[in-house]
């Protein structure tokens, strides 16, 4: 656990009773801070005095007078489509509002940090696709060349409930715009932005409200190192404006899997099946990826351009980072290949919560059948039902078959399966040898399941009766 001295004496009330919530109470009453807590959902609430936290009703019953801090968690609308009634009250009493991420920065004291024989550092990874499996790329990379890391925050594990700082260890963070645009302070050593694909609209005013949330890990973060995608034009924005401060000029490297970058002062880039690393207008290294592509590109190269990059700038040489490469075998729920059976390959990739991450998904396989639907995220389905070409049928499921059903008519063959286990049954029947049965559902998981993760394990564990 994270302890916050900075706090101490304070009070401080907590909004928000899930994995977040819980381990900031844990984190603030054995820091010595004061809390009450309140959740919406009145399980939530029984859960946590069950733990011997103190519940209050923030909403209607507190005299706001006596707090010093709202912590919220990531669910909590802040600002669009409205704050929530308890935000609201705090920001009209002048009360602070922060998060677990905000208080786990202010809580590094670097002057501690000096008595390490090596410093530990701090990455923080943001984007709209692909932060998952960068940081685990990642901590792979880097726990292979000796160095002990920890990965946290939207990646599952709230970054309080981190075990404190080892020497010469590396945090992994994963952030998603939910925390940079609540977090009072963002100070990593390595920032990195991936990608940008319209996202959480509603929750953030908009395209321009998401972007700008996420690049708050940039601007008031202040890194050593930006590690910026520049396959897009925000992240050639971000690239270019952090450039313009001369101090910060050519520590930034740019990665890139489209086109070659190599004019960039520091620059990471797949150029002709090759990963290559530009410095200074001099090739400093070169790895053939074509023997491996098809499984690298599963991991989608602008996620390997960035774990590259941020292993070099731990000073990994790049023939160290070459075998690491070789020898990853992918995670969870992200293009994972649950089973191979008479020809018809089964891959859960229940973390393609949108259109951009699903259609990513359809472009490794050729004959697919893709299980879609769950609750739908704005924009609608029309950027996936202009590739359908490798698509032989859709499978739809939950909330959004129904809307999702008159987008595809006339595109593409579909049937409504309702649920899971009815799209992988008739997935399976309609089948033959050469089809890749692929759960990339472009949407929430919040109609049917508690998160993409309990709807991965939904369909791992109907693949595994399958098999047997
Ligand atoms: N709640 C209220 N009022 C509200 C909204 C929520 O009281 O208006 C309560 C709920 O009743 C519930 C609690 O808040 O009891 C849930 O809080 P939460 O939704 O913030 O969930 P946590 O369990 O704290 O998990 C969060 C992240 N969840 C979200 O961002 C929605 C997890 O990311 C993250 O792994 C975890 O913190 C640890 O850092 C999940 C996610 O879906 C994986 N992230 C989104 C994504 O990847 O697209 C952003």
């Amino acid at each position: 656990m994270i302890l916050i001295n900075e706090f101490s004496g304070s009070k401080a009330a907590v909004l928000g009773l899930g994995r977040t919530g819980i381990s900031v109470l844990n984190s603030l009453n054995n820091s010595g801070v004061d809390t009450v807590c309140w959740d919406d959902n009145v399980d939530a609430r029984q859960q946590a005095k069950e733990l011997g936290f103190n519940v209050e009703n923030i909403l209607h019953g507190s005299n706001w007078a006596k707090f010093d801090l709202l912590i919220i968690s990531p669910g909590i609308s802040f600002l669009y489509p409205e704050p929530h009634d308890v935000v609201k009250k705090a920001r009209q009493n002048n009360v602070r509002i922060d998060n677990d991420i905000g208080l786990f920065f202010s809580s590094i004291d670097k002057n501690y940090w000096e008595k390490f024989e090596k410093e530990p550092r701090i990455i923080g990874v943001t984007g709209s696709n692909g932060k998952s499996t960068t940081s685990f790329l990642i901590s792979h990379l880097i726990e292979r060349a000796g160095i002990p890391s920890e990965i946290g925050g939207n990646f599952g594990k709230p970054v309080l409930s981190f075990n404190p700082f080892k020497d010469g260890e590396v945090k992994i963070i994963e952030l998603s715009s939910y925390q940079t645009e609540v977090a009072s302070t963002l100070k990593c050593d390595i920032s990195v932005f991936l990608n940008f694909s319209p996202d959480h609209l509603d929750r953030h005013g908009g395209a321009g409200g998401y972007f700008n949330a996420k690049q708050r890990l940039f601007t008031i973060g202040n890194s050593e190192r930006n590690i910026i995608c520049v396959d897009n034009k925000e992240g050639e924005f971000l690239f270019n404006s952090l450039e313009t401060d001369e101090l910060a000029r050519g520590l930034n490297i740019a990665i890139a899997s489209q086109r070659n970058v190599s004019n960039y002062g520091w620059s990471v880039f797949i150029n002709k099946g090759f990963l290559v690393e530009w410095k200074n207008r001099k090739q400093v290294a070169s790895f053939d990826l074509k023997p491996r592509l098809s499984f690298l590109k599963s991991f989608n190269l602008q996620n390997i351009c960035a774990a590259y990059a941020v292993a070099r700038s731990l000073n990994i040489s790049p023939k160290a980072i070459w075998e690491s490469l070789d020898s990853f075998e992918g995670l969870s729920h992200r293009n994972q290949l649950v089973l191979e059976k008479d020809g018809v390959k089964y891959v859960n990739d229940s973390k393609a919560t949108n259109v951009e991450a699903a259609l990513n998904s359809i472009l490794q396989y050729d004959s697919v059948r893709l299980i879609l639907g769950g609750l739908a995220k704005k924009g609608g389905i029309s950027k996936l039902t202009m590739h359908m070409n490798q698509v032989k049928k859709i499978y739809l499921i939950g909330d959004a078959a129904k809307d999702f059903s008159s987008e595809l008519k006339g595109n593409v063959e579909y049937e409504i399966s309702k649920t899971l286990e009815e799209a992988v049954t008739s997935a399976t029947n309609d089948s033959v040898a050469g089809d890749c049965i692929l759960l990339a559902p472009a949407c929430a998981s919040f109609d049917q399941f508690k998160d993409f993760e309990e709807r991965g394990k939904k369909f791992i564990s109907l693949v595994e009766n399958i098999k047997n």
